[in-house]
């Protein structure tokens, strides 16, 4: 199946600072930048996102949920078409680590960022795909790093949209309870000591609101909307 509506119209550039900068939120729902290279890609809170020119999917989506939709759950969302794509192309088992992060093999491969700007949402992800394990970050990999061969890119992009447009249409529809078949088997923290925002313990789920749940004794449970994970691993 095609992609209808998510990927156009599409804007190629071969570096540029970050893809999320350059979306236009005037244009469809559904435009998106794709970039060889960035030299300032975003990571969550101020951090960086680092990757060789012409090795990874970097790219950002215009979306414009309705109002009725949280748009926090979007990182979600994406994540399991994420996991839905490289599960398929690598036949391998992907986990999603709340709030953001696809790991495959206990490593992150791909990390994903939404931001709002004009009422809209701009949904960066960046694959890795090529890269060495050189030249990534401590506890990152990429699919070749973990698959030990290299994929070509487009093809994969191309199965990302598909799966994102699916997710996403589900997801307006029918809201995380929608898309949760492809997010709570995966929940990569289940079962792990977790400290988050000051509150330690061990992760439970990742409930249908998308928050994540942390018991902290005696079967008292805390219930965490957002925030930075620090895990055993
Ligand atoms: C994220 O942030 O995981 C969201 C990353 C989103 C990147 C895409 S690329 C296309 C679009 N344009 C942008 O400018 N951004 C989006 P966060 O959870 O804050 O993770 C950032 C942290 O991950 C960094 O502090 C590093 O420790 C680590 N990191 C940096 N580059 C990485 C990589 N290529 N693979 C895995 N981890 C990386």
């Amino acid at each position: 199946m095609a992609p209808e509506r998510l990927g156009q119209p599409r804007l190629d550039v071969e570096t540029c600072e970050s893809t999320q900068a350059l979306v236009d939120t005037s244009l469809p729902e559904g435009a998106i930048v794709v970039a060889d290279h960035q030299t300032a890609g975003r990571g969550r809170l101020g951090r960086h996102w680092e990757a060789p020119p012409g090795t990874a999917i970097l790219c950002s989506f215009l979306l414009k949920p309705p109002a009725s939709r949280s748009a926090p759950e979007l990182a979600l969302v994406a994540g399991v078409a994420v996991a839905d794509t490289i599960e398929r192309e690598t036949g391998l088992a992907v986990q999603l680590k709340w709030p953001n992060d696809v790991m495959l093999r206990r490593t992150k491969v791909a990390g994903i960022l939404a931001e709002m700007r004009d009422g809209a949402v701009i949904l960066g992800i960046g694959l890795n795909v090529n890269q060495k394990r050189e030249d990534m970050p401590e506890r990152a990999g990429s699919l070749r790093s973990l698959t030990g061969r290299e994929w070509e890119r487009e093809p994969l992009l191309r199965s990302l949209l598909v799966d994102l447009e699916a997710r996403y249409d589900a997801w307006v529809e029918g809201g995380l309870d929608a898309v949760y078949d492809g997010l709570g088997p995966r929940d990569f923290l289940r079962g792990r000591r977790v400290s988050v925002n000051g509150t330690t313990g061990v992760a439970t789920m990742i409930n249908r609101t998308g928050r994540l749940e942390i018991q902290v004794g005696h079967g008292e449970v805390v219930t965490v909307e957002s925030g930075e994970v620090l895990y055993e691993r």
